[in-house]
Protein backbone atom coordinates (compact mmCIF):
# COMPACT_ATOMS: atom_id res chain seq x y z
CA UNK A 1 0.00 0.00 0.00
CA UNK A 2 0.99 3.35 -0.23
CA UNK A 3 0.77 6.82 1.45
CA UNK A 4 2.38 9.88 0.84
CA UNK A 5 0.82 12.07 3.64
CA UNK A 6 0.64 11.59 6.82
CA UNK A 7 0.20 13.57 10.34
CA UNK A 8 1.91 11.86 13.35
CA UNK A 9 2.22 12.93 17.05
CA UNK A 10 5.75 13.50 18.46
CA UNK A 11 7.41 13.69 22.14
CA UNK A 12 10.35 13.94 23.34
CA UNK A 13 11.16 12.18 27.02
CA UNK A 14 10.75 14.24 30.08
CA UNK A 15 13.41 15.16 32.48
CA UNK A 16 13.70 12.51 35.10
CA UNK A 17 13.60 13.74 38.58
CA UNK A 18 16.31 14.95 40.78
CA UNK A 19 16.24 13.18 44.63
CA UNK A 20 16.72 14.06 48.21
CA UNK A 21 19.42 11.59 49.98
CA UNK A 22 22.11 12.74 52.51
CA UNK A 23 25.11 10.41 52.89
CA UNK A 24 24.80 7.72 56.18
CA UNK A 25 27.31 5.25 56.91
CA UNK A 26 27.58 3.80 60.45
CA UNK A 27 30.46 6.26 61.12
CA UNK A 28 28.18 9.04 59.56
CA UNK A 29 24.86 9.28 61.23
CA UNK A 30 24.15 13.03 59.41
CA UNK A 31 26.78 12.94 56.24
CA UNK A 32 26.13 15.92 53.50
CA UNK A 33 23.25 15.87 50.74
CA UNK A 34 23.92 13.33 48.14
CA UNK A 35 20.73 13.64 45.86
CA UNK A 36 21.64 12.91 42.38
CA UNK A 37 20.59 14.58 39.66
CA UNK A 38 17.68 13.07 37.21
CA UNK A 39 18.64 11.82 33.59
CA UNK A 40 17.55 13.80 30.15
CA UNK A 41 14.57 12.48 28.64
CA UNK A 42 15.19 10.86 24.88
CA UNK A 43 15.00 12.46 22.03
CA UNK A 44 13.32 12.13 18.77
CA UNK A 45 15.15 11.31 15.79
CA UNK A 46 14.61 11.34 12.01
CA UNK A 47 16.43 9.32 9.08
CA UNK A 48 15.93 8.68 6.27
CA UNK A 49 15.81 5.83 4.61
CA UNK A 50 15.81 4.19 1.40
CA UNK A 51 14.32 0.86 2.65
CA UNK A 52 10.62 1.74 2.08
CA UNK A 53 8.72 4.31 -0.22
CA UNK A 54 5.55 5.00 1.41
CA UNK A 55 4.70 6.06 4.53
CA UNK A 56 2.08 3.53 4.90
CA UNK A 57 4.16 2.30 7.87
CA UNK A 58 3.13 5.02 9.72
CA UNK A 59 -0.83 4.63 8.74
CA UNK A 60 -1.56 2.80 12.46
CA UNK A 61 1.28 3.40 14.40
CA UNK A 62 1.20 7.61 14.26
CA UNK A 63 2.31 8.27 18.04
CA UNK A 64 5.83 8.39 19.54
CA UNK A 65 7.11 8.87 22.63
CA UNK A 66 10.50 9.25 23.59
CA UNK A 67 11.60 7.53 27.06
CA UNK A 68 11.64 9.63 30.41
CA UNK A 69 14.72 10.38 31.87
CA UNK A 70 15.07 8.09 35.18
CA UNK A 71 15.13 9.78 38.97
CA UNK A 72 18.25 10.08 40.34
CA UNK A 73 19.32 8.40 43.50
CA UNK A 74 21.39 8.63 46.70
CA UNK A 75 25.03 8.73 46.73
CA UNK A 76 25.56 11.64 44.00
CA UNK A 77 24.08 9.23 41.03
CA UNK A 78 22.79 10.47 38.34
CA UNK A 79 19.84 8.66 36.84
CA UNK A 80 20.00 6.71 33.38
CA UNK A 81 18.85 9.00 30.46
CA UNK A 82 15.91 7.55 28.16
CA UNK A 83 16.07 6.13 24.97
CA UNK A 84 16.03 8.10 22.23
CA UNK A 85 13.49 7.37 19.34
CA UNK A 86 14.58 7.21 15.79
CA UNK A 87 11.74 7.60 12.81
CA UNK A 88 12.57 5.47 9.62
CA UNK A 89 11.34 7.53 7.07
CA UNK A 90 11.97 7.21 2.96
CA UNK A 91 14.64 9.16 1.62
CA UNK A 92 12.51 12.69 -0.17
CA UNK A 93 10.45 13.02 2.93
CA UNK A 94 9.51 16.25 3.99
CA UNK A 95 8.91 17.51 8.29
CA UNK A 96 6.54 20.04 8.60
CA UNK A 97 4.80 21.63 11.33
CA UNK A 98 1.18 20.80 11.71
CA UNK A 99 -0.03 24.02 12.59
CA UNK A 100 1.50 26.42 9.80
CA UNK A 101 2.66 23.82 7.31
CA UNK A 102 5.96 25.59 7.67
CA UNK A 103 9.29 22.77 6.26
CA UNK A 104 10.94 21.85 9.45
CA UNK A 105 13.32 19.50 7.35
CA UNK A 106 14.18 17.29 4.02
CA UNK A 107 15.08 13.75 4.46
CA UNK A 108 16.70 14.11 1.34
CA UNK A 109 20.01 11.17 1.31
CA UNK A 110 20.17 7.59 2.69
CA UNK A 111 20.95 7.78 6.38
CA UNK A 112 20.32 11.65 6.82
CA UNK A 113 19.57 12.17 10.66
CA UNK A 114 17.81 14.99 11.94
CA UNK A 115 16.86 15.18 15.69
CA UNK A 116 13.20 17.04 16.16
CA UNK A 117 12.84 16.82 19.94
CA UNK A 118 15.20 16.89 22.59
CA UNK A 119 14.25 15.45 25.92
CA UNK A 120 13.75 17.57 28.64
CA UNK A 121 16.64 18.11 31.19
CA UNK A 122 17.03 15.70 34.18
CA UNK A 123 16.48 17.63 37.49
CA UNK A 124 18.72 18.63 40.13
CA UNK A 125 19.41 16.65 43.31
CA UNK A 126 19.61 18.19 46.25
CA UNK A 127 23.27 18.19 46.29
CA UNK A 128 23.55 20.42 43.61
CA UNK A 129 21.87 23.32 45.83
CA UNK A 130 24.33 22.68 48.68
CA UNK A 131 26.08 25.40 49.60
CA UNK A 132 27.81 27.62 52.90
CA UNK A 133 24.60 28.70 54.06
CA UNK A 134 22.31 25.90 53.07
CA UNK A 135 24.30 23.15 53.84
CA UNK A 136 21.42 20.73 53.92
CA UNK A 137 18.84 21.33 51.34
CA UNK A 138 15.67 19.45 51.53
CA UNK A 139 14.59 20.12 48.16
CA UNK A 140 15.05 18.61 45.06
CA UNK A 141 14.20 19.41 41.15
CA UNK A 142 11.79 17.98 39.36
CA UNK A 143 12.52 16.96 35.24
CA UNK A 144 12.09 19.23 32.83
CA UNK A 145 8.54 18.39 31.26
CA UNK A 146 7.86 18.69 27.04
CA UNK A 147 5.69 19.27 25.05
CA UNK A 148 4.39 16.47 22.09
CA UNK A 149 4.18 17.73 19.14
CA UNK A 150 2.49 17.06 15.42
CA UNK A 151 4.06 17.59 12.27
CA UNK A 152 3.49 16.15 8.93
CA UNK A 153 5.31 13.98 6.93
CA UNK A 154 4.66 14.52 2.78
CA UNK A 155 6.92 11.83 0.46
CA UNK A 156 8.17 14.16 -2.43
CA UNK A 157 10.21 11.46 -4.26
CA UNK A 158 13.86 12.43 -4.91
CA UNK A 159 14.57 11.03 -8.62
CA UNK A 160 16.77 12.00 -11.62
CA UNK A 161 13.97 11.51 -14.23
CA UNK A 162 10.62 11.17 -14.17
CA UNK A 163 8.28 9.43 -16.98
CA UNK A 164 5.06 11.98 -17.84
CA UNK A 165 2.42 10.61 -20.20
CA UNK A 166 -1.07 9.48 -20.87
CA UNK A 167 -1.92 6.34 -19.63
CA UNK A 168 -1.30 3.26 -21.02
CA UNK A 169 1.31 4.63 -23.16
CA UNK A 170 4.26 2.72 -22.41
CA UNK A 171 5.54 4.24 -19.09
CA UNK A 172 6.06 1.48 -16.83
CA UNK A 173 6.97 -1.11 -19.73
CA UNK A 174 9.84 1.49 -20.55
CA UNK A 175 10.84 1.65 -16.60
CA UNK A 176 10.36 -2.29 -16.43
CA UNK A 177 13.32 -2.44 -19.64
CA UNK A 178 15.58 -0.02 -18.39
CA UNK A 179 15.82 -0.63 -14.75
CA UNK A 180 15.79 -3.00 -11.95
CA UNK A 181 12.26 -2.49 -11.64
CA UNK A 182 9.29 -4.28 -12.31
CA UNK A 183 5.87 -2.22 -12.52
CA UNK A 184 2.60 -3.74 -13.08
CA UNK A 185 2.04 -3.58 -17.09
CA UNK A 186 -1.16 -4.22 -18.81
CA UNK A 187 -3.14 -3.17 -22.37
CA UNK A 188 -5.47 -0.42 -19.98
CA UNK A 189 -5.40 3.03 -18.39
CA UNK A 190 -4.78 3.60 -15.15
CA UNK A 191 -2.48 0.63 -14.66
CA UNK A 192 -0.10 1.92 -12.60
CA UNK A 193 -1.74 3.60 -9.53
CA UNK A 194 0.87 4.52 -7.52
CA UNK A 195 4.66 5.92 -8.38
CA UNK A 196 7.50 3.24 -8.87
CA UNK A 197 11.11 3.50 -8.53
CA UNK A 198 13.85 2.19 -10.53
CA UNK A 199 17.23 2.03 -10.97
CA UNK A 200 19.33 2.51 -14.60
CA UNK A 201 22.56 0.92 -14.60
CA UNK A 202 24.62 3.63 -16.87
CA UNK A 203 28.13 2.06 -17.32
CA UNK A 204 29.64 2.97 -13.83
CA UNK A 205 27.00 5.17 -12.77
CA UNK A 206 23.16 4.89 -12.17
CA UNK A 207 20.30 7.44 -12.29
CA UNK A 208 17.08 7.01 -10.44
CA UNK A 209 14.03 6.95 -13.04
CA UNK A 210 10.32 7.90 -11.07
CA UNK A 211 7.31 6.15 -13.57
CA UNK A 212 4.07 7.73 -11.82
CA UNK A 213 0.30 7.04 -13.08
CA UNK A 214 -1.09 8.49 -16.13
CA UNK A 215 -2.35 12.39 -16.64
CA UNK A 216 -5.25 13.33 -18.81
CA UNK A 217 -6.67 16.04 -19.81
CA UNK A 218 -8.64 17.85 -16.66
CA UNK A 219 -5.84 16.20 -14.61
CA UNK A 220 -5.66 19.71 -12.85
CA UNK A 221 -9.23 19.59 -11.49
CA UNK A 222 -8.60 16.40 -10.24
CA UNK A 223 -9.91 14.10 -13.43
CA UNK A 224 -8.46 10.63 -13.83
CA UNK A 225 -5.94 9.86 -10.79
CA UNK A 226 -5.75 13.96 -11.11
CA UNK A 227 -2.22 15.94 -10.08
CA UNK A 228 -1.70 14.11 -6.96
CA UNK A 229 1.09 12.36 -7.48
CA UNK A 230 2.79 15.21 -9.91
CA UNK A 231 4.62 15.97 -6.34
CA UNK A 232 6.76 12.72 -6.77
CA UNK A 233 8.67 14.15 -9.90
CA UNK A 234 8.95 17.89 -8.87
CA UNK A 235 12.10 17.05 -7.62
CA UNK A 236 13.31 15.18 -10.70
CA UNK A 237 15.86 16.95 -12.99
CA UNK A 238 14.75 15.51 -16.12
CA UNK A 239 11.29 15.15 -17.56
CA UNK A 240 10.96 12.11 -20.21
CA UNK A 241 7.62 12.90 -21.84
CA UNK A 242 6.20 9.60 -23.31
CA UNK A 243 3.62 9.68 -26.41
CA UNK A 244 1.96 6.72 -27.94
CA UNK A 245 3.01 8.04 -31.65
CA UNK A 246 0.66 4.75 -32.98
CA UNK A 247 -1.59 6.19 -31.09
CA UNK A 248 -3.32 2.74 -30.61
CA UNK A 249 -5.89 4.18 -27.90
CA UNK A 250 -7.42 6.65 -30.68
CA UNK A 251 -6.01 9.73 -29.65
CA UNK A 252 -4.10 12.02 -31.51
CA UNK A 253 -0.06 12.18 -30.72
CA UNK A 254 0.28 15.66 -31.02
CA UNK A 255 -2.59 16.63 -29.09
CA UNK A 256 -1.50 14.47 -26.33
CA UNK A 257 1.44 16.08 -26.08
CA UNK A 258 0.25 20.12 -26.20
CA UNK A 259 -2.38 18.63 -23.39
CA UNK A 260 0.25 16.55 -21.35
CA UNK A 261 2.29 19.93 -21.02
CA UNK A 262 -1.09 22.16 -20.38
CA UNK A 263 -1.41 20.02 -17.43
CA UNK A 264 2.18 20.27 -16.14
CA UNK A 265 1.82 23.98 -16.65
CA UNK A 266 -1.08 23.90 -14.22
CA UNK A 267 0.13 22.25 -11.54
CA UNK A 268 3.38 24.36 -11.40
CA UNK A 269 5.14 26.57 -13.67
CA UNK A 270 8.20 24.65 -12.19
CA UNK A 271 7.25 21.61 -13.44
CA UNK A 272 6.45 22.94 -16.99
CA UNK A 273 10.23 24.50 -17.13
CA UNK A 274 11.88 21.02 -16.10
CA UNK A 275 14.16 20.31 -18.98
CA UNK A 276 11.71 18.00 -21.14
CA UNK A 277 12.93 14.71 -23.67
CA UNK A 278 9.78 14.00 -25.74
CA UNK A 279 10.34 9.98 -26.29
CA UNK A 280 7.58 8.42 -28.94
CA UNK A 281 6.54 4.64 -27.89
CA UNK A 282 5.44 1.91 -29.57
CA UNK A 283 7.41 2.59 -33.00
CA UNK A 284 7.03 -1.40 -33.57
CA UNK A 285 3.59 -1.23 -34.20
CA UNK A 286 3.99 0.85 -37.01
CA UNK A 287 5.23 0.52 -40.92
CA UNK A 288 8.79 1.69 -41.03
CA UNK A 289 7.23 4.23 -43.88
CA UNK A 290 4.38 5.54 -42.24
CA UNK A 291 6.33 5.73 -38.84
CA UNK A 292 9.11 8.03 -40.70
CA UNK A 293 5.57 10.36 -41.99
CA UNK A 294 4.09 10.04 -38.33
CA UNK A 295 7.14 11.50 -36.31
CA UNK A 296 7.50 14.21 -39.11
CA UNK A 297 4.46 15.65 -39.12
CA UNK A 298 4.81 14.98 -35.38
CA UNK A 299 7.68 17.12 -35.14
CA UNK A 300 6.38 19.60 -37.32
CA UNK A 301 3.40 20.33 -35.65
CA UNK A 302 4.47 20.61 -31.83
CA UNK A 303 7.40 23.12 -32.96
CA UNK A 304 4.83 25.29 -35.23
CA UNK A 305 4.23 27.65 -32.34
CA UNK A 306 7.34 28.05 -30.34
CA UNK A 307 10.23 28.45 -30.62
CA UNK A 308 12.01 26.24 -28.66
CA UNK A 309 12.11 22.97 -30.18
CA UNK A 310 12.46 20.27 -28.02
CA UNK A 311 14.62 16.66 -27.98
CA UNK A 312 12.41 14.26 -29.78
CA UNK A 313 13.58 10.46 -29.83
CA UNK A 314 12.20 7.38 -30.65
CA UNK A 315 11.56 3.69 -28.96
CA UNK A 316 9.99 0.62 -28.81
CA UNK A 317 10.48 -1.02 -25.21
CA UNK A 318 9.08 -4.33 -26.90
CA UNK A 319 11.85 -4.94 -29.80
CA UNK A 320 14.31 -2.32 -27.63
CA UNK A 321 14.94 -0.11 -30.52
CA UNK A 322 16.16 2.97 -29.34
CA UNK A 323 16.60 2.06 -26.00
CA UNK A 324 20.48 2.64 -25.88
CA UNK A 325 20.56 5.90 -27.46
CA UNK A 326 17.73 7.24 -25.06
CA UNK A 327 19.47 6.10 -22.26
CA UNK A 328 23.15 7.96 -23.81
CA UNK A 329 20.96 11.11 -24.54
CA UNK A 330 19.48 10.81 -20.88
CA UNK A 331 22.77 10.65 -18.92
CA UNK A 332 24.69 13.12 -20.77
CA UNK A 333 21.70 15.56 -19.89
CA UNK A 334 21.99 14.31 -16.64
CA UNK A 335 25.72 15.50 -16.46
CA UNK A 336 24.95 18.84 -17.18
CA UNK A 337 22.16 19.02 -14.97
CA UNK A 338 22.82 20.34 -11.21
CA UNK A 339 20.49 18.23 -8.34
CA UNK A 340 17.53 19.81 -6.91
CA UNK A 341 17.96 21.44 -4.25
CA UNK A 342 17.14 21.10 -0.88
CA UNK A 343 13.43 22.45 -0.13
CA UNK A 344 13.99 25.06 2.68
CA UNK A 345 13.45 25.08 5.77
CA UNK A 346 11.55 27.68 7.12
CA UNK A 347 11.67 26.64 11.02
CA UNK A 348 15.12 26.49 12.63
CA UNK A 349 13.64 26.90 16.09
CA UNK A 350 11.30 24.12 15.47
CA UNK A 351 11.95 22.83 19.44
CA UNK A 352 12.45 25.80 21.05
CA UNK A 353 11.59 25.51 24.65
CA UNK A 354 10.30 29.22 26.16
CA UNK A 355 12.32 29.77 29.86
CA UNK A 356 12.00 33.13 30.25
CA UNK A 357 8.34 34.69 28.87
CA UNK A 358 7.19 36.15 32.35
CA UNK A 359 3.42 37.21 32.18
CA UNK A 360 1.43 38.93 34.55
CA UNK A 361 -2.35 39.60 34.97
CA UNK A 362 -4.02 41.02 37.68
CA UNK A 363 -7.33 38.95 38.20
CA UNK A 364 -10.95 39.82 39.56
CA UNK A 365 -10.17 39.40 43.16
CA UNK A 366 -7.39 41.80 42.79
CA UNK A 367 -4.77 39.26 42.99
CA UNK A 368 -2.06 38.81 40.50
CA UNK A 369 -1.02 35.82 38.40
CA UNK A 370 2.00 34.96 37.01
CA UNK A 371 2.44 32.78 34.21
CA UNK A 372 4.86 31.83 31.18
CA UNK A 373 7.98 29.73 30.42
CA UNK A 374 10.16 31.24 33.29
CA UNK A 375 8.02 30.22 36.18
CA UNK A 376 6.89 26.73 34.77
CA UNK A 377 10.64 26.68 34.88
CA UNK A 378 11.66 27.55 38.12
CA UNK A 379 8.56 26.11 40.19
CA UNK A 380 10.26 22.65 38.93
CA UNK A 381 12.41 22.99 42.22
CA UNK A 382 9.72 24.25 44.84
CA UNK A 383 8.84 22.68 47.86
CA UNK A 384 6.43 25.06 49.10
CA UNK A 385 6.73 23.12 52.89
CA UNK A 386 10.52 23.24 52.56
CA UNK A 387 11.92 27.03 54.27
CA UNK A 388 15.02 26.24 52.52
CA UNK A 389 13.27 25.78 49.46
CA UNK A 390 10.89 28.77 49.94
CA UNK A 391 13.53 31.37 50.50
CA UNK A 392 15.33 29.94 47.10
CA UNK A 393 12.09 30.72 45.34
CA UNK A 394 11.59 34.06 46.64
CA UNK A 395 15.40 35.31 46.18
CA UNK A 396 15.24 33.85 42.10
CA UNK A 397 11.75 36.25 42.07
CA UNK A 398 13.55 38.90 43.21
CA UNK A 399 16.91 38.12 41.11
CA UNK A 400 15.54 37.91 37.95
CA UNK A 401 13.33 41.35 38.22
CA UNK A 402 9.54 39.42 38.97
CA UNK A 403 9.19 41.17 41.61
CA UNK A 404 10.11 44.58 39.97
CA UNK A 405 7.76 43.66 37.34
CA UNK A 406 4.73 42.59 40.03
CA UNK A 407 5.66 45.83 41.68
CA UNK A 408 5.16 48.32 38.31
CA UNK A 409 1.59 46.94 37.61
CA UNK A 410 0.68 48.41 41.76
CA UNK A 411 1.45 45.02 43.32
CA UNK A 412 1.79 46.47 46.96
CA UNK A 413 1.98 45.02 50.78
CA UNK A 414 -0.50 42.57 51.44
CA UNK A 415 -1.60 41.85 48.02
CA UNK A 416 -1.96 38.09 47.06
CA UNK A 417 0.21 36.44 44.17
CA UNK A 418 -0.90 33.43 42.34
CA UNK A 419 2.32 31.15 40.41
CA UNK A 420 0.89 28.16 38.90
CA UNK A 421 -0.34 26.05 42.31
CA UNK A 422 1.80 28.36 44.98
CA UNK A 423 -0.06 31.45 46.60
CA UNK A 424 1.36 33.95 48.98
CA UNK A 425 0.73 37.59 49.80
CA UNK A 426 3.53 39.79 49.22
CA UNK A 427 5.27 41.58 51.89
CA UNK A 428 7.56 44.36 51.31
N1 LIG B 1 3.85 -2.93 -29.17
C1 LIG B 1 4.26 -2.28 -28.10
N2 LIG B 1 3.50 -2.28 -27.01
C2 LIG B 1 3.95 -1.62 -25.94
C3 LIG B 1 5.17 -0.93 -25.93
N3 LIG B 1 5.34 -0.35 -24.71
C4 LIG B 1 4.26 -0.70 -24.00
N4 LIG B 1 3.41 -1.45 -24.72
C5 LIG B 1 2.11 -1.98 -24.28
O1 LIG B 1 1.26 -0.92 -23.93
C6 LIG B 1 0.41 -1.29 -22.85
C7 LIG B 1 0.52 -0.28 -21.75
O2 LIG B 1 1.82 -0.30 -21.23
P1 LIG B 1 2.17 0.27 -19.78
O3 LIG B 1 3.64 0.26 -19.67
O4 LIG B 1 1.39 -0.42 -18.75
O5 LIG B 1 1.64 1.74 -19.95
P2 LIG B 1 1.65 2.93 -18.88
O6 LIG B 1 1.96 4.18 -19.59
O7 LIG B 1 2.50 2.59 -17.74
O8 LIG B 1 0.11 2.96 -18.47
P3 LIG B 1 -0.57 3.46 -17.10
O9 LIG B 1 0.13 2.82 -15.98
O10 LIG B 1 -1.98 3.01 -17.21
O11 LIG B 1 -0.45 4.94 -17.09
C8 LIG B 1 0.85 -2.69 -22.45
O12 LIG B 1 -0.01 -3.62 -23.01
C9 LIG B 1 2.26 -2.81 -23.02
O13 LIG B 1 2.60 -4.13 -23.34
C10 LIG B 1 5.96 -0.95 -27.11
O14 LIG B 1 7.06 -0.38 -27.21
N5 LIG B 1 5.45 -1.64 -28.17
MG1 LIG C 1 2.06 2.27 -15.80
Amino acid sequence: MFLDKVKITIKAGNGGKGVVSFYRSKMTMNGGPDGGDGGSGGNIIFRASNNQNTLYGFKFNHRFVAENGHDGSGTNKTGANGKDVIIDVPCGTVISEAETGKVIADMREEGDMFTALKGGLGGRGNAFFANATRQAPRFSQTGEVVKEHEVILELKTIADVGLVGYPNVGKSTLLSVISNARPKIANYQFTTLVPNLGVVQYYDNSFVVADIPGLIEGASDGVGLGHEFLKHIERVRLILHLVDIAETDGRNAVDDYNKINEELKKYSEKLSTLPQIVVLTKTDLLPEEDLKEKIKVFEKSITKNSSQKPLILSISSITQKGLENLKNVVWSHLEKIPKSAPIEVEVTDFDKRDKTSINIVRRDDASFEVTGGYVDNLIRGIVLSDFNSFSYFQMRLKRDGVIEKLKDMGMKDGDLVRIKDIEFVYED
